[in-house]
């Protein structure tokens, strides 16, 4: 893990391949404040943040929504609705369509991002983890990391995290938590990342140090 190609740190936004509200595409700070905070203490960081119109549009794009738009539009106008049991069935069977094609491309858009991170020799990866599904695929990568890249250090923050604290860990294939800001710790991990391989040491090393000033299972 040493070597000038690699990259201290990459940040993910977490996300679940489909929005629930316009406010799922909003710029967010909280990665942002990280990411500066960071690179002011003289880390390299990439920042991978899906939460954005142009790359949720090309995402959830295919062959399965000009149909889907035109059966909203007659089984939930409220004008001139026409809810049948045929047009209803139909729905059904193509949101079930639908939610299995995003998990297919989610699973490839996961293993794109961890043959990314390996082949950057990321050293650490943060997850800002949401809840429900966004949890899920945040595990999920954190896993698949773990296969393609073990010396990358996987950190977990954000909302999930802030309101779940420990339990965030449990049964979780996540190294560290990082309860609330993230900004004063991730740095002072990355200090100790940089120090022990410097010294020839690697991920296991890092973990064991008992003066890591975070929490980990
Ligand atoms: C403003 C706000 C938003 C804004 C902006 C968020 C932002 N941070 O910029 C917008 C409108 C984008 C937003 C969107 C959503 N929000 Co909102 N939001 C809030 C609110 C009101 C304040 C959050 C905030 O700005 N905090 C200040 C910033 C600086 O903190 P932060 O982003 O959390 O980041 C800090 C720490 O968490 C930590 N951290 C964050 N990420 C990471 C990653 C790592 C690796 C580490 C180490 C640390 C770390 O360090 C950061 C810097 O200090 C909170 C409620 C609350 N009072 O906290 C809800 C809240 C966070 N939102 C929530 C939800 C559910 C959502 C949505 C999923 C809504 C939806 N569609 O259902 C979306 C998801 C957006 C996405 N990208 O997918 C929930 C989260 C619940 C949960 N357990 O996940 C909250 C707690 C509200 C609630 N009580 O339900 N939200």
């Amino acid at each position: 893990m040493t070597g000038s190609r690699s990259t201290d740190l990459l940040l993910w936004n977490s996300f679940m391949g489909k929005a629930y509200s316009v406010s799922d595409c909003f710029k967010e700070n909280g990665i942002g404040i990280l990411a500066r905070a960071c690179k002011e203490a003289g880390f390299s960081v990439t920042v991978e943040d899906p939460a954005r119109i142009d790359f949720y549009i090309a995402f959830t794009k295919n062959d399965l929504i000009p149909r889907l738009s035109d059966l909203s539009r007659r089984i939930f106008d409220v004008r001139n609705r026409e809810d049948t049991p045929s047009l209803r069935k139909e729905w059904n069977l193509l949101q079930d369509n639908l939610a299995h094609v995003i998990k297919g491309k989610m699973e490839k858009y996961l293993d794109d991002l961890a043959r990314k991170i390996g082949k950057n020799q990321v050293k650490v990866l943060g997850i800002k983890t949401w809840l429900g599904d966004r949890f899920t695929y945040s595990e999920r990568l954190a896993q698949r990391v773990k296969e393609i890249s073990p010396n990358t250090l996987i950190i977990a923050g954000g909302p999930q995290v802030n309101q779940f604290k420990t339990h965030a860990l449990e049964k979780s294939p996540f190294d560290f938590c990082i309860d609330v800001e993230g900004e004063i710790t991730l740095v002072q991990i990355l200090n100790i990342v940089k120090e022990t391989y410097s010294q020839g040491g690697t991920k296991p090393d890092v973990i064991k140090k008992n003066h890591c000033p975070c929490r980990s299972r």
